[in-house]
């Protein structure tokens, strides 16, 4: 167990609502200039439609604030930023399908198979997933090869059968199970949620250039915030509205599946989640003042209501 840092000790007057504002403003202008709409226009209006449907942009925004952290600028980190967005989109337009979790709703609008079809909407992941390495590989600039190439590869992983996909099988076939333990609930999540943002954050520090003990403990920070957020994203589907979340509430009950309250209750699901926040901050604390972000941020994941 890691000592949570006491509060005297973490920068003053970091303005994250600021912050976040700006860095959303700048990551949707980039997403929005990545992907014009050319021929054949029915595929980059399918694509556009999910990408640029808001959210929260939480996976860019980590990747940005990491590679500042460690001496890098949001130019270098833009294009890999995006590709993280591209590669979460497609992840929810594929986990919406009916062959899937069946949704209507996602980020306050109707999903994209609702919109374009089941055909269309499997080509547009196809596609987005595709464009997130091409986008990377093409247009970062001023990092070493060395660097991108890491990036790509551990993309690549934190995307297959060692990661999400390997997440979403095991999330499949447990539904409706009501032997599963917590072990397979961490799995899942570990892999599922936890693998991107996981990347989301050590991507930025490789294309900084940071060194392998700095992006050990940003792996560290990355992990808890992300079990952290599964965790409150479980309690959200209990607790929320579907106005709040922007997709239909109270899926996973529904679906008959486990989640953390369903074996912890809410008030010890939320307890758990602020342990793993006490404890992320506190290994990226060290980092100095500059970590501040990062810190704001992790508060943020246990405080959000969508
Ligand atoms: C990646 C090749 C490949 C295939 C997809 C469908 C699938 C395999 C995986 C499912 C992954 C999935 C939907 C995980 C859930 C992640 C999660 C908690 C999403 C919600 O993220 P937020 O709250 O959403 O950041 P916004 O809309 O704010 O971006």
């Amino acid at each position: 167990m890691v000592t949570p840092p006491s509060t005297d000790t973490l920068p003053q007057s970091f303005d994250l609502k600021t912050y976040l504002s700006d860095r959303q403003k700048r990551v949707e202008a980039a997403l929005d200039a990545s992907l014009p709409l050319a021929y054949p226009e029915t595929i980059y209006e399918a694509m556009r439609y999910s990408l640029l449907a808001g959210g929260k942009r939480l996976r860019p925004i980590l990747c940005l604030a990491a590679c500042e952290l460690m001496g890098g600028t949001t130019a270098q980190a833009m294009p890999t930023a995006c590709a993280l967005e591209m590669v979460h989109t497609m992840s929810l337009i594929h986990d919406d399908l009916p062959a899937m979790d069946n949704d209507d709703y996602r980020r306050g609008q109707l999903t994209n198979h609702k919109v374009y079809g089941e055909d269309v909407a499997i080509l547009a992941g196809d596609a987005l997933l595709t464009y997130a390495f091409e986008h990377i590989a093409r247009y970062t600039t001023d990092v070493p090869a060395d660097r991108v190439l890491r990036v790509i590869a551990d993309l690549g992983r934190a995307v297959g059968a060692e990661g999400l996909v390997g997440g979403q099988i095991v999330d499949l076939a447990s539904e409706g199970d009501l032997e599963v333990t917590v072990d397979t609930l961490n799995y899942i999540h570990v892999h599922k949620t936890g693998a991107l943002l996981e990347l989301s954050v050590t991507s930025g520090a490789i294309l900084a250039g940071a060194g392998e003990t700095a992006i050990a403990t940003l792996s560290g920070y990355a992990q808890r915030i992300g079990l952290a957020f599964q965790i409150v994203d479980d309690v959200l589907d209990i607790t929320a509205t579907s106005e709040e979340l922007g997709k239909s509430a109270g899926k996973d009950l529904q679906a008959q599946k486990a989640t953390y309250p369903s074996f912890w209750g809410i008030d010890e699901s939320r307890r758990q989640a602020q342990q793993l926040i006490d404890e992320a901050k506190a290994a990226v604390l060290p980092l100095g003042a500059d970590s501040a972000p990062l810190l704001a941020l992790a508060d943020y994941i246990v405080a959000r209501t969508h």
